[in-house]
């Protein structure tokens, strides 16, 4: 049903996407649903250009319209925020990478699923993401990567924090566009999460509420 999103996303008309979106959404259509659509969208752009059919002016203009989504789906998770008291986490883009909208996402689920998230932003150091845990304190680290660098970047900031002594106070969770569970072992994070949800699940099984 949501296929004409779809369509719309992978073809960049911007205005029928947008509008498209918000119909889904004025018809009852869910925020989660929405999302899905995005990712599949995004995934065919992607495609598209690594075969050299795109380019970056359009990874841009993807990237636009799914934070315009974003920003019209927000409100409505919030809406359905959970009174549970989750816990704390802390979620950043690992370095080298600029790639946010996946994270975004990630924190409206967390937020909307009572837990308290602290977002340390795009290309964070790994020394970056020692500081906020120490000031933080979270009980769950997230790093988001989409591009094959950040693999690296992940691995480089759990030595980080097992070098400052803090390994055992978080679980890590990575998740991001490429990450799968072999990257899970690269990097020595806990867990792998394929999409937003499934993180969401990781922070409610280790804070024991599922
Ligand atoms: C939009 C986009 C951009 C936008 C990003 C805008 C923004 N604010 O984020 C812009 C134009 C800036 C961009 C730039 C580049 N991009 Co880009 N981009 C994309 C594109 C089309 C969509 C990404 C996206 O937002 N997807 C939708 C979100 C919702 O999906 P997601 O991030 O995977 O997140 C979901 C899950 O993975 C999960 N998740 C994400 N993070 C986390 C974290 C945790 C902890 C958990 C639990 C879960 C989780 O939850 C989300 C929801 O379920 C992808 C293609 C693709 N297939 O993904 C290329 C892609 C990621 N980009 C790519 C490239 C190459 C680049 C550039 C290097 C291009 C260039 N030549 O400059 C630069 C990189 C700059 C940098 N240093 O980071 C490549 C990466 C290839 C690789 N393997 O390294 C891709 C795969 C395109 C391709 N197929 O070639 N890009």
């Amino acid at each position: 049903m949501t296929e004409s999103l779809v369509q719309a996303l992978v073809e960049m008309k911007e205005a029928e996407a947008l509008q498209k979106a918000r119909q889904f959404l004025d018809e009852g259509v869910t925020p989660l649903k929405i999302l899905e659509s995005c990712s599949r969208a995004m995934e065919i752009v992607g495609q598209r250009f690594e075969k050299g059919v795109y380019f970056l002016p359009h990874l841009m203009m993807a990237g636009e319209m799914l934070k315009q989504i974003s920003s019209m789906i927000t409100p409505l998770i919030q809406e359905q925020k959970s009174d549970a008291k989750g816990g704390r986490v802390l979620i950043g883009t690992v370095e080298g990478d600029i790639h946010d909208i996946g994270k975004n996402i990630v924190i409206f689920l967390l937020e909307a699923n009572g837990f308290d998230v602290r977002d340390i932003g795009i290309n964070q150091k790994p020394v970056k993401f020692v500081e906020a845990i120490q000031n933080f304190q979270p009980q769950v680290v997230g790093m988001s990567g989409l591009l094959t660098l950040a693999f690296d970047s992940m691995k480089k900031t759990v030595q980080a924090i097992e070098a400052a002594g803090l390994r055992k106070a978080v679980q890590i969770m990575i998740g991001g566009g490429v990450v799968t569970e072999k990257i899970k072992d690269y990097t020595a994070a806990d867990a792998y999460a394929a999409d937003a949800m499934a993180g969401v699940r990781l922070c409610k099984q280790w804070m024991g509420r599922e």
